[in-house]
């Protein structure tokens, strides 16, 4: 933080709303408990973003300062909610929620977790948390976003988050699929102002390529747009695959040696000519044919999938096959390829190979849906919470999470919530899911957290590292978000409602630096934990831990073995952040299959293939799918309060294509019933040529038209909640991800 004149300061902060992780600039005026920001703008000494900033990074000034943000614990007394002191909500809490694991059995418990997990530092207690609670019930939003890319990156690199992220600084050539990053500033791919990152691959003379079945914003400002069918770009891909085969020889020159399955990859695309392809995709075997040429003989290129690739019927097939086409074209670990990250905070592997993904671990009980990554599909927690039985969820804790807006069947899971014993919510507002609740626990807005991105920065296009001290203290007797899951924990572990939440810190900071010293190669492999733990005070919380993983990782001090080695107290005295260079190569050292190579080919993935083979027959009746949108003023479900963000031109419509909307009978501006199995809702209808025929979208994230939420502005510009249309039912079975793109639907006038 630095004086900018009289009564002012100026304070660096990285975004939490999405994954681009821009720097802001943010000016606070008056002093005391009078201290306002005054401005918020990019910050353009930032390491990374360069001064980039869209139109929701300014809004975390109406964020702090919305009066329907939560600042004091709730409690539900007779259906309504009173304000309580945090030790009463804790005490109600502890008289409430252990007695149903006791009862019942921990299965009784489940937990889901929601998307601004991944953007906050202390969400890194949440492990802990979902430790104690011991239930096979957790869930999360990964079940309705990126699983298929965990599931096939861990078959394929053998860890959940070794995903490859394309090399969008150097890259020749860029093919996306299912992506929109003028929208959404990306996602699994962690780059500021990945627009201007785009524009630049074509001013240097390379190509930009978008496959998508509407014409997105991104697909404008490429040199082309391939319509797709919904659902279909894993046949697409396939016939890419089919061409590089068969016009071969493919380009394994720089990872031929580390590479399992390519045969077996040969022998599967044989069945997907492009000429097979094309009529379930909607692209010509042509382009099929000149984009797997380009994409061969491009000097680099990248192909990067995502949401469209992800929530669909295939969509591990899909994440697979990304990857697969990266391996064959030469690309994988190379620069201007797609390439793996090295962030800061994590211990560099020295040796290939590791003990794999595994996945499998339990099953649900209602459906006998397959773990990954230590969680159940989300597209089954109403099951869950409905069916009487022997492990029957009758409890829910949620952590920044609105599952009944996000995830498929929303109306089966709202009326289920209803139905639970107890539930607690950890969330900043009373929404769609939080109004179930019987306790929320309100924490600190962005402005008075401190910031590290953990989870994003894995996915980050540079190796870049940044750390946001708070811009304000935080309310008077509010603890940090941290500290409320950590007093969560300890009540689930039976230390009750007063814990000492200092000694437990301590013990689970000592825990950490005990697995540190424990692993071999690593700078401080046998030190004395002790030692370490005197080094890393007086630091606490996720403070403490973060610089415990910034010394011990690729370029940390090592706590003195290197001296020109990072540490926190570095990144503090940086506040722009610190640039540590392009990405490098970690083949083969970065694998943690049990070969120590890739796995082109992975059994389980195989396996699967049949059943995208049959769907090249399956009968498409010229029946109308939905897929989804995102907007770059809208952030899932919960920016909606903030009213710069929602003001102007309705946002949530039905998008229809001319032709279509002239068969079922509806017309601009007026308003359209849509119904699928599952549901059905009426939204205003806009006409557009730039869907596909056959294809319509409402974008996700609304739906604010329910009784007994306390956001006042989300509420006057309700829209309506497309996950009442997404059918519980429909998955991805290797992965659990939910089906939210491409959903059969019914179109008519209302
Ligand atoms: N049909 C369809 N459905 C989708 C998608 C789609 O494309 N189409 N996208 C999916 C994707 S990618 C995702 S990630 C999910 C998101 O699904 P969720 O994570 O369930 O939903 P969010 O809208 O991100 O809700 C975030 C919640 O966290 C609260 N919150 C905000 N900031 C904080 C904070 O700092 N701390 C705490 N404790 N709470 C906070 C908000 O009030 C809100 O309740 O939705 C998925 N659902
Ligand atoms: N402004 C804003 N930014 C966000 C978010 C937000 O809600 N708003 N959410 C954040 C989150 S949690 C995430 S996960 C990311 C997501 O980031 P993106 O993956 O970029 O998400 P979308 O903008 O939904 O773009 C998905 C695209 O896939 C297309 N599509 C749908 N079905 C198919 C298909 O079958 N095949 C192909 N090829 N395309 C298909 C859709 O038309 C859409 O253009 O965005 C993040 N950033
Ligand atoms: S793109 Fe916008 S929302 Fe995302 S980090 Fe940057 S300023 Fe924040
Ligand atoms: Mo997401």
């Amino acid at each position: 933080m630095g004086e900018a004149g009289s009564g002012t300061r100026t304070a660096f902060r990285t975004c939490p709303l999405c994954e681009a992780t821009c720097g802001l600039e943010i000016t606070v005026a008056g002093n005391g408990d009078g201290e306002q920001v005054v401005r918020i703008r990019g910050d353009r000494d930032d390491v990374f973003s360069h001064g980039f900033i869209c139109p929701k990074g300014s809004t975390l000034k109406q964020l702090h300062e919305d009066p329907d943000v939560l600042r004091r614990p709730l409690v539900k007394r007779d259906g309504e909610f009173v304000e309580v002191s945090w030790d009463e909500a804790f005490e109600e809490i502890e008289r409430r929620l252990p007695p149903i694991a006791d009862a019942h059995g921990p299965d009784a418990v489940a937990a889901y977790v929601g998307n601004p997990n991944a953007h906050n530092l202390g969400a890194i207690y949440l492990r802990g948390l979902l430790k104690a609670l011991r239930t096979k019930n957790l869930f999360s939003a990964s079940t309705v976003d990126q699983m298929p890319k965990h599931v096939s990156a861990g078959l394929m690199f053998g860890h959940a988050l070794t995903i490859p992220v394309p090399d969008l600084d150097r890259t020749d050539y860029l093919l996306m699929l299912g992506a929109n990053p003028w929208e959404s500033n990306g996602s699994l791919c962690t780059a500021p102002d990945f627009p201007g990152r785009v524009e630049s691959i074509r001013e240097r003379g390379g190509k930009v390529v978008v496959v998508d079945p509407r014409r997105s914003k991104t697909a404008e400002h490429a040199d082309e747009h391939v319509f797709i069918r919904p659902g279909t770009d894993p046949l697409f891909l396939f016939g890419v695959v089919h061409v590089l085969f068969e016009e071969g020889p493919t380009d394994l020159s720089l990872i031929g040696d580390h590479v399992n399955g390519v045969e077996e990859v040969e022998r599967l695309a044989a069945a997907f000519s492009p000429e097979r392809v094309a009529p379930a995709c909607g692209v010509d075997a042509g382009t099929i044919r000149r984009l797997a040429r380009e994409l061969a003989a491009a000097p680099s290129a990248a192909v990067y999938g995502r949401i469209g690739t992800c929530t669909v019927e295939f969509g591990t097939l899909g994440s697979w096959l990304v990857d697969v086409v990266n391996v064959l074209t030469g690309n994988l670990d190379r620069p201007g390829g797609a390439m793996f990250a090295e962030p800061a905070h994590a211990p560099r592997k020295t040796e290939p190979g590791g003990r794999g993904y595994r996945m499998g671990k339990w099953e649900s009980r209602v459906r006998g849906l397959p773990e990954r990554n230590g969680e159940l599909p989300v597209a089954t927690l109403a099951d869950e919470i409905e069916t009487p039985g022997e492990g029957q969820v009758r409890a829910l804790i949620t952590v920044a999470g609105n599952p009944v807006i996000s995830t498929p069947n929303a109306g089966r899971l709202d009326a289920a919530l209803d139905s639970l014993d107890f539930m607690v919510s950890v969330d900043i507002y009373v929404n769609e899911t939080t109004r179930h609740a019987d306790v929320i626990l309100p924490v600190p807005t962005a402005l008075s957290k401190s910031h590290y991105d953990v989870a994003l920065y894995a996915l980050q296009i540079r190796k870049v590292a940044n750390y946001s001290p708070p811009v304000f203290e935080r309310p008077e007797g509010m603890p940090d978000e941290w500290e409320v899951i950590l007093r969560l924990t300890a009540v689930l572990l039976g230390l009750g409602a007063h814990a000492d939440l200092d000694a437990l810190d301590d013990f689970a900071a000592l825990q950490l630096v005990q697995s540190a010293v424990a692993v071999e190669g690593s700078p401080v492999a046998g030190r004395d934990p002790d030692e370490l733990m005197a080094e890393l005070a007086p630091r606490r919380g996720p403070e403490r831990l973060l610089d415990l993983m910034l010394r011990t990782g690729p370029y940390g001090d090592g706590f003195g073995a290197d001296p020109d080695g990072i540490s926190l107290a570095t990144l503090e005295a940086n506040p722009h952040g610190i640039d540590l260079g392009p990405l490098t190569p970690r083949v083969p050292t970065g694998l943690a299959t049990p070969s120590g190579k890739v796995e082109l080919a992975p059994q389980e993935i195989v396996a699967d293939v049949p059943r995208l083979e049959a769907s090249l027959d399956r009968h498409r009746n010229g029946d109308l799918v939905l897929v989804g949108r995102r907007h770059l003023r809208s952030n899932n479900s919960w920016m909606h309060n903030v009213h710069v963000l929602v003001k102007g031109k309705e946002r949530c419509t039905l998008q229809i294509h001319p032709d279509d909307a002239a068969s079922v009978g509806v017309a601009d501006g007026g308003l359209a019933e849509v119904a699928s199995r599952v549901g059905k809702v009426t939204v205003p209808v806009e006409v557009t040529a730039g869907i596909m025929p056959g294809v319509v979208s409402i974008p996700h994230g609304w739906g604010h038209d329910v009784d007994g939420i306390r956001m006042s502005v989300a509420s006057q510009h309700a829209g309506v909640n497309s996950n009442l249309l997404a059918d519980e039912e429909q998955i991805d079975p290797l992965s659990g991800n939910a089906v939210l793109n491409g959903i059969p639907v019914t179109v008519a006038p209302a």
